[in-house]
């Protein structure tokens, strides 16, 4: 069970941030506005949720999940591959360090959360344009020393691994994945049930499993009847303003 969330206000410069998405330019009142419908499920699902103001020069910061990694024992302050984020996992160090101890990635090591996808005490790194392989190391030492394993996924051309997979619960003793037709023929996702998500709805691959609650995002009808067959509570929030700057429900909070 998640009992908090730490999240940040986009700033008015937030359209400022990288992007690769070629689906226009997104709208500020809008962005609040769903941003604000986030914040208000996390709770609605029993969270405590910190709104960190808006990070002045960072654009994307509201992207929170990319600045750390919080397991169970400890937050892991990560160390962004892309210059114009390095900073962001400054500003969220002391307020992860009210609730965990404290480890750090270093030069030359790169990592961003959005490579990270935790499932039990199975950590998948990915491997990517933001992540290097010394990243991925480092954070695979720091894990096992508290009992978890990891393994390193390629991510391709993708942004991160959660672009392309996530964990969405447990039914019957097997964990399932929500993922990629590309990803799901990775040998290293045999084992798994897997849900697979055609090309044309690969976006809804960031869906978060939030306390047995599956939180999707709006428009991808497909994938949205699959959930449904799981029995689980989905939430669906219209998240098109930050899938406009490449991000979507998991990049916009730290769960613990
Ligand atoms: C970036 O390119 O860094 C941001 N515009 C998007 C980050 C999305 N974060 C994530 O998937 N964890």
């Amino acid at each position: 069970m998640f009992t908090h969330a730490i999240t940040r206000q986009p700033g008015e410069n937030f359209a400022l941030g990288i992007t690769t998405s070629g689906l226009g330019k997104p709208d500020y009142m809008r962005m609040l506005s769903q941003h604000n419908a986030y914040v208000e499920t996390l709770k609605s699902l029993g969270l405590e949720v910190t709104v960190l103001p808006a990070l002045p020069g960072y654009p994307d910061a509201y992207f929170v999940e990319d600045a750390a990694v919080v397991t169970r024992d400890i937050a892991v302050i990560t160390r962004p591959g892309v210059k114009a984020r390095q900073g962001e996992e400054i500003a969220i160090e002391p307020e992860l360090a009210r609730y965990r101890e404290i480890a750090r990635i270093e030069a030359p090591g790169t990592l961003e959360g959005g490579d990270v996808l935790m499932v039990g005490r199975h950590f998948f790194i990915g491997v990517s344009e933001r992540t290097n392989q010394e990243g991925a190391r480092q954070l695979g030492k720091i894990l096992e020393k508290y009992g978890n394993a990891s393994t390193a996924v390629p991510v391709g051309d993708g942004l991160h691994l959660k672009s392309s997979v996530n964990y969405i619960g447990n039914s019957g003793g097997r964990h399932t994945l929500l993922i990629t037709e590309e990803f799901c023929t990775l040998s290293l996702f045999n084992g798994y049930e897997k849900i697979i998500v055609g090309s044309t709805e690969a976006h809804a691959c960031n869906t978060l499993l939030v306390n047995e609650r599956l939180i999707t995002p709006r428009g991808f009808p497909k994938t949205l009847k699959e959930l449904k067959k799981l029995g689980m509570g989905i939430i669906e929030l219209d998240m098109s303003e930050a899938q406009k700057m490449d991000g979507g429900l998991t990049c916009m909070s730290l769960r613990f």
